[in-house]
């Protein structure tokens, strides 16, 4: 089921299911090499969300700001390279909804334990809002949060659950968007646990 859920938003349900094994494996060997963390926003709140990234850059906050870095603070070595079965599922997700030739050079993995939310944020620290930003999501559902252009704007809920991708390109690439506390839970492969992959072009 291809589902629009505004104008350059397109849900592919299931879209990764086929890769889950994969998909389990290689998040588990990136996180042996850059483990996931809490980072801290340059307000200086912890985030509730643990991330790591792999790629060629990697998305990190701190005191100083927010930034796409090719080095891991945590190691001063840089991320683990993206593993051909992340970037082949970005490209063919987002040729499948229409947009051709992304190369993603950024995925920022995030890890939801229940309690653990995102708030209502615009991702605007890259250079191309021309490319999509391909999300992937695994282990729990979660309800996704899609506002507008404006923070103010009303916000529809969506349910995101193990095996779907969704392609935010165009008029939805720069709105408001967040996650509501994860439910307890438990999967059968990840356990009581949500992983979300955002494949990013950052140049
Ligand atoms: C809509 N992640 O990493 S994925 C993020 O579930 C982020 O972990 C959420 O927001 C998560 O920045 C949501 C869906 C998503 C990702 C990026 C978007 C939706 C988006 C960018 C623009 C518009
Ligand atoms: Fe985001």
């Amino acid at each position: 089921r291809d589902v629009q859920l505004a104008p350059g938003a397109m849900l592919l349900a299931g879209f990764a299911r086929p890769l889950e094994a994969s998909l389990i494996e290689a998040v588990n060997a990136i996180v042996e090499r850059a483990p996931f963390r809490h980072l801290v926003t340059p307000g200086g709140h912890r985030m509730s969300v643990a991330m790591t990234n792999c790629g060629r850059v990697g998305w990190v906050s701190d005191h100083t700001g927010y930034r796409y870095d090719a080095i891991d603070p945590e190691s001063s070595h840089p991320w683990p390279q993206m593993p051909a079965v992340f970037a082949d599922l970005a490209a063919r997700a987002a040729a499948k909804a229409g947009f051709v030739d992304f190369r993603p050079d950024a995925c920022l993995i995030n890890r939801y334990k229940p309690g653990a939310k995102l708030s209502l944020h615009q991702d605007k620290d890259e250079l191309d809002f021309n490319a999509p930003i391909v999300s992937v999501s695994l282990g729990l559902p979660a309800t996704f949060l899609f506002g507008g252009l404006n923070r103010s704007d009303k916000t529809a809920r969506y349910r995101l659950t193990h095996g779907d991708v969704v392609a935010w390109g165009g008029p939805s690439r720069l709105a408001y968007h967040g996650v509501m506390p994860l439910p307890d839970g438990e999967h059968p492969l990840l356990g009581a646990q949500r992983i979300n992959l955002t494949f990013r072009k950052t140049r």
